[in-house]
């Protein structure tokens, strides 16, 4: 695992402005399986046959038993030391945004508040007819597919499909976080997936410094000022060791 080079830790102890992107990869050592990790999710389903509008319309149900089983197995999850290593960096910044591309709210259990998600979120369902959205954290659910409890029209998973559009609001952020920053960390992404994976592009072309953290090399690397060849949450604890250390 790389070492942290004391010239990161200057930046990340002089930067004012810090935008963070993470992906599946944060969540991993939590226990969620990625996406396109050697057990990941699309290896035994496929982007289009599940997480399509078209797949919804087709198999409201299937989908459903898809979404199902991975709230059953997020539920009991806990955030590692990755996902608590971003929560504290939000206070130590008077600018200062997480954007996630994950949809597990481990983030949120961990204590982040200043953060948007870009593809939704796996605890929130969605009236099909109303559009109203509410939070159901019922593992597993009493029938699937759900209908609402008010008009009785389908529900859907409250995250964003292949081929829909992300939210206007959080897409909005997530630009301004990206272009007006100093120091744009990018953890736990294959970095496959736009517009999110375009983002750390727009950081480094606005004259921020990109750190990535990740195990493997991502299309970010040649961009990446620092790129932390590693776990997250064990190079998020020793981050935060020096970080410490350097305080003392
Ligand atoms: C849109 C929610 C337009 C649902 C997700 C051709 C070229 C470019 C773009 C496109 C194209 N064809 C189509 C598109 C657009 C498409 C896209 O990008 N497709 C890709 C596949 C080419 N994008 C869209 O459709 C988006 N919408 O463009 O709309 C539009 C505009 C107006 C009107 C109509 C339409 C919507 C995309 C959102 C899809 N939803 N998730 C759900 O989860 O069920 S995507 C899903 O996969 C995630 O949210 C995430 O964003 C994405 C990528 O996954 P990662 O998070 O990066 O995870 P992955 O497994 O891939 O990688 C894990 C990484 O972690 C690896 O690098 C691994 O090395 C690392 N890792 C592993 N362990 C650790 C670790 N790192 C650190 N520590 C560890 N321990």
């Amino acid at each position: 695992m790389s070492n942290i080079p004391k010239s990161l830790i200057e930046a990340i102890r002089q930067a004012e402005r810090v935008t963070v992107l993470t992906g599946a990869g944060v969540s991993a050592e939590s226990g969620v399986p990625t996406f396109r990790g050697k057990e990941g999710l699309w290896k035994k389903y496929s982007p289009q046959e599940l997480a399509t509008p078209q797949a919804f319309a087709q198999d409201p149900r299937l989908v459903w038993e898809w979404y199902d089983w991975r709230r059953g197995l997020i539920a009991p999850l806990k955030p590692n030391a990755a996902h608590k290593f971003i929560a504290t960096l939000e206070e130590r910044y008077p600018h200062f945004l997480l954007i996630t591309q994950n949809i597990d709210g481990l983030h949120q259990k961990a204590g982040s508040k200043k953060l948007v998600e870009l593809h939704g979120n796996i605890w929130k369902v969605r009236c099909t007819k109303e559009g109203t959205v509410e939070e159901d954290k019922r593992v597993p659910l009493p029938q699937i597919p759900p209908l609402c409890s008010r008009c009785g029209a389908l529900l859907r998973p409250h995250v964003v499909w292949f081929g829909e559009p992300l939210p206007t609001d959080a897409l909005h952020q997530a630009m301004e976080a990206a272009e007006n920053c100093d120091l744009f960390l990018v953890v736990g992404t294959s970095a496959v997936v736009y517009p999110a994976a375009s983002l750390p592009q727009i950081a480094q072309s606005h004259g921020a410094q990109v750190v990535e953290i990740n195990p493997e090399e991502t299309p970010i690397t040649p961009i990446a000022h620092w790129s932390l060849r590693g776990k997250a949450g064990e190079i998020c604890q020793r981050l935060a060791q020096a970080l410490q250390d350097t305080h003392s």
